[in-house]
């Protein structure tokens, strides 16, 4: 028997005061994940205002935020499109694109791939880009699926002696989880916002494998309360 991990059974941190090198990422809140859009996050516009005062708890802290944007030429490997005969959500996966394949989306320069209108884009320090090789997919914010192509957010993160990120954003498997697992893998202590993040469920169960996977991997959970 699978045995799947709630939200409710993570157990959330106390007592977190925000510090001076703390850094906030915000993944991907752009228009084609949220309803309306064309990779559409289940409930993914809901999550905005909670993330916009959690970034005003960052800035009244003098603490760093941080967007991560999915940039996609058109001719982006992992859209199904570029694949005769092949569908969104086709399972698919050759070197750096997969396990899925999905619908265009975050296409550069498109109204898809900006950022939600009520987000406040205008308190970040720094927009990190990722996904522009036609050939290679970037879940992570800081290395691209390949595992070879940095996007430079650790060494953005490491010049300004930031020892612990949060992550919250779209989608709490896909980009949420790579950014927050390779995290750790570059050294930083990392804190899931994990209600301030809506997930994919693609393939089902994901979303609960991708909790297990964080925990184990010595990610911390954190709520609102969290926060003193
Ligand atoms: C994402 C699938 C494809 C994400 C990006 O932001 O989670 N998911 N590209
Ligand atoms: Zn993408």
């Amino acid at each position: 028997m699978v045995i799947l991990l709630n939200i409710d059974d993570l157990g959330f941190e106390k007592n977190i005061t925000i510090k001076l090198d703390d850094a906030l990422i915000i993944v991907d809140m752009q228009n084609d994940f949220v309803p309306g859009g064309s990779l559409p996050v289940e409930e993914g516009d809901q999550i905005v205002s909670r993330i916009n005062s959690i970034a005003e708890l960052f800035r009244k802290n003098k603490a760093f935020i941080i967007l991560t944007q999915d940039w996609h030429p058109k001719e982006h490997l992992s859209f199904a499109s570029n694949h005769p005969g092949m569908s969104p959500g086709d399972e698919y996966q050759t070197g750096a694109i997969g396990p899925v394949l999905w619908p265009d989306h975050c296409v550069q320069n498109t109204y898809g791939s900006g950022f939600h209108e009520d987000l406040k884009k205008e308190y970040a320090h720094a927009i990190i880009r990722k996904g522009y090789h036609p050939e290679i997919d970037s879940y992570s914010g800081f290395i691209e699926n390949d595992k070879k192509s940095e996007t430079g957010l650790a060494g953005f993160l490491n010049s300004l002696k930031i020892k612990r990120i949060f992550i919250c954003g779209l989608a709490l498997d896909y980009c949420c989880y790579f950014t927050a697992i390779d995290g750790i893998d570059f050294g930083f202590e990392v804190y899931f916002l994990v209600n301030l993040t809506k997930g994919i469920d693609l393939p089902p169960g994901n979303i609960s494998s991708s909790l297990e996977d964080m925990k184990n991997k010595g990610i911390k959970f954190v709520s609102k309360e969290s926060f003193v």
